[in-house]
């Protein structure tokens, strides 16, 4: 296993990066005072994360309790109408809101220019997807969906719905009944390829700590200056917590028609990391009319080495790209 020499390398780069990142800090976290609830997470603590602060009562940002982890919150809950899918069949997938009376909540404030995102992802955190159900009246949100593999996934829904005093990220579990074979996280690495796009991230993850991070999209060598706004955005970012798929907040740096960001080819964020551990990050990116995914891991703190299991893949045989 070269893992630890390539961990080495990365964390070098990584410090080169954040000594020119250092001092721009803007905070962003929003919101306080749940830190009563911050108890109810972490219990069980194989996920390999460590280190995530309690309920102390300081104000950092690691005090608080991430999104997602909970299927209700501030009185208002996700209810999906089912929880089982059949693998690799499109399905409609039915849900609603409920609101603190517990009747499904039919107002909604937009939110990056839609009333409700929904956010997908295996636990694994492979099998990312990001989606905008429609509503079907009476409080009901619809979408057809695919569940590629079998696996238990987590169904994040961003929101801020009438009568909640902030932006909520509720989370639900969702099965694929079948023969799971979990993916190993990939290792970090500063490029992600899709589609014929190359996407370089600069800046990283620091816990308990608002920082900066830059995407910079190239096709074939070139940078791309043409970035389409999608979600009142040039990319929209989703960066989830290895072992328990917390939800992090991240915020775009400027918006398309201020005056300031441009098309590309940077797309630069401000992301809070609630503790050390590996984060897997998302972008989503519209260029020539549609909508791609670059995938990172980033390791935010010290990162335990984890063991693969032997008989998984080729597990035998050393990573030698
Ligand atoms: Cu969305």
């Amino acid at each position: 296993m070269n893992s630890a020499t390539r961990l080495g390398a990365y964390a070098v780069g990584l410090a080169v990066v954040f000594g020119g990142a250092a001092g721009v800090g803007k905070i962003v976290g929003p919101v306080g005072g749940t830190a009563e609830m911050a108890s109810h997470d972490g219990g069980g603590g194989h996920g390999g994360a460590g280190g995530e602060h309690g309920a102390g009562g300081h104000e950092s940002a690691a005090s608080h309790t991430p999104g997602g982890l909970q299927v209700s919150e501030d009185g208002f809950t996700l209810a999906p109408q089912r929880t089982v899918l059949s693998p690799g069949k499109k399905t409609e997938f039915r849900f609603t809101i409920n609101g603190p009376d517990g009747k499904p909540v039919t107002g909604f404030k937009p939110l990056h220019g839609k009333l409700l995102h929904l956010i997908v992802a295996r636990r694994d955190l492979s099998g990312f997807q990001h989606l905008h159900p429609t509503q079907l009246g009476g409080g009901v949100w619809t979408v057809p969906i695919t569940l590629a593999k079998p696996g238990a996934y987590r169904f994040f829904t961003d929101i801020q719905p009438d009568g909640a005093k902030r932006q909520l990220t509720l989370g639900a579990d969702v099965f694929a009944p079948g023969d799971l074979k979990p993916a190993p996280l990939p290792e970090p690495e500063q490029v992600a390829k899709v589609d014929g796009y190359e996407v370089r991230l600069t800046g990283g993850l620091t816990p308990g700590k608002s920082t900066e991070l830059t995407l910079t999209v190239s096709k074939d060598g070139e940078p791309v200056n043409d970035l389409e706004p999608y979600l009142e955005a040039y990319g929209h970012l989703v960066a989830l917590r290895q072992g328990d798929l917390a939800y992090l907040h991240v915020h775009p740096d400027g918006e398309p028609g201020d005056g300031e960001t441009k098309p590309g080819p940077g797309i630069t964020f401000f992301a809070e990391a609630p503790s050390s551990g590996a984060y897997r990050l998302y972008l989503d990116f519209k260029h020539d009319g549609k909508v791609r995914t670059a995938e990172f891991t980033v390791h935010a703190g010290h990162v335990p080495v984890q063991e693969q299991e032997p008989e998984q893949g080729h597990g035998d045989e050393p990573h030698t790209h």
